[in-house]
């Protein structure tokens, strides 16, 4: 796997981040890839990690802070995806998040049952899993456009001098004596698991990446995005939100965004379903 995604100067970006196992919202984003491929040809998708890993409950124990009710499906999102990249070689693409790195090598995520990689291995026995674990490999660490946007699952907190040094994480876990270390790792642990990032950090982020805004879920964010000074700004697309403030992020690959605050509502800052969404934000999808 490569770590590190270079993104073309050209096209436009579709950017979906945290689903947690929500299959009917893969396939909205996919519909939304899809219907802007076949009109321009140009379209590329990003998913920022956290595809799987969802709630097995019943509707009547949902609780109302995790959004919109669904059932986990990791396993059918996991083939979508597999099934989406094939359709369209080299413009679908995903980011690891810290629910993947659990079945690649690092700590074992409890969210939503006491070991998260055992019990979906367990749905999918070892044929399946073997499968869902070669998909995984081919998830990249960090996404770098031209445009200026850099992607990661969690915030930019992540003390790096160049490229080289996430090019050069090792996401196996094998040179750690247990799995838990992750989270103390500069680079790994920091990518995969910080929900902030200050300014100054964020900056030093982008400033070794070349890039002026950075882009990520990891955290909910109940409105759908959140920007954090002139340089990050956090999207939830999916999970833990209703369906009214679900959000993805349409970029131009070929301009230069040069803050945060040129990500417009309407423009870059889409709804997933235009028809629910509070801002009336239709036209674009
Ligand atoms: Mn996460």
């Amino acid at each position: 796997m490569a770590k590190v995604l270079r993104l073309p100067d050209r096209g436009r970006l579709l950017v979906c981040t945290d689903l947690q196992g929500c299959l009917r919202d893969f396939e909205r984003i996919a519909e939304l890839f899809v219907q802007a491929h076949d009109e321009h040809k140009d379209a590329h998708l990003l998913f920022t990690g956290d595809l799987i890993h969802g709630p097995h409950l019943e509707e009547e124990e949902w609780p109302e802070f995790l959004g919109e009710y669904y059932r986990d499906a990791s396993g059918a999102v996991i083939t979508a995806y597999e099934a989406l990249a094939a359709a369209y070689p080299g413009r679908v693409h995903a980011l690891v998040g810290n629910h993947e790195h659990g079945h690649m090598g690092g700590p074992h995520t409890a969210k939503f049952a006491a070991d998260e990689v055992v019990l979906l291995e367990r749905l999918l026995g070892a044929a399946e899993s073997r499968r869902m674990r070669q998909i995984l490999d081919t998830f990249a660490l960090a996404a770098i456009a031209p445009c200026g946007a850099v992607f990661t699952h969690g915030a930019p907190a992540a003390r790096i001098d160049s490229v080289r040094d996430i090019e050069q994480a090792d996401l196996s876990g094998q040179s750690y004596g247990s799995p838990l270390e992750v989270l103390d790792t500069p680079v790994v642990g920091k990518i995969l698991w910080a929900r902030s990032a200050a300014p100054a950090e964020a900056r030093r982020f982008l400033r070794a990446l070349g890039g002026t805004v950075s882009i990520y879920g990891h955290d909910v964010i109940p409105e759908g995005f959140e920007r954090i000074g002139d340089e990050q700004m956090v999207v939830s697309t999916s999970f833990g939100v209703f369906d009214a403030n679900k959000v993805y992020v349409q970029l131009d690959l070929g301009t230069r965004y040069r803050t945060v605050h040129d990500l417009r509502v309407g423009r870059e800052i889409l709804p997933l379903y235009p028809t629910h969404s509070p801002l009336r934000l239709g036209g674009h999808g």
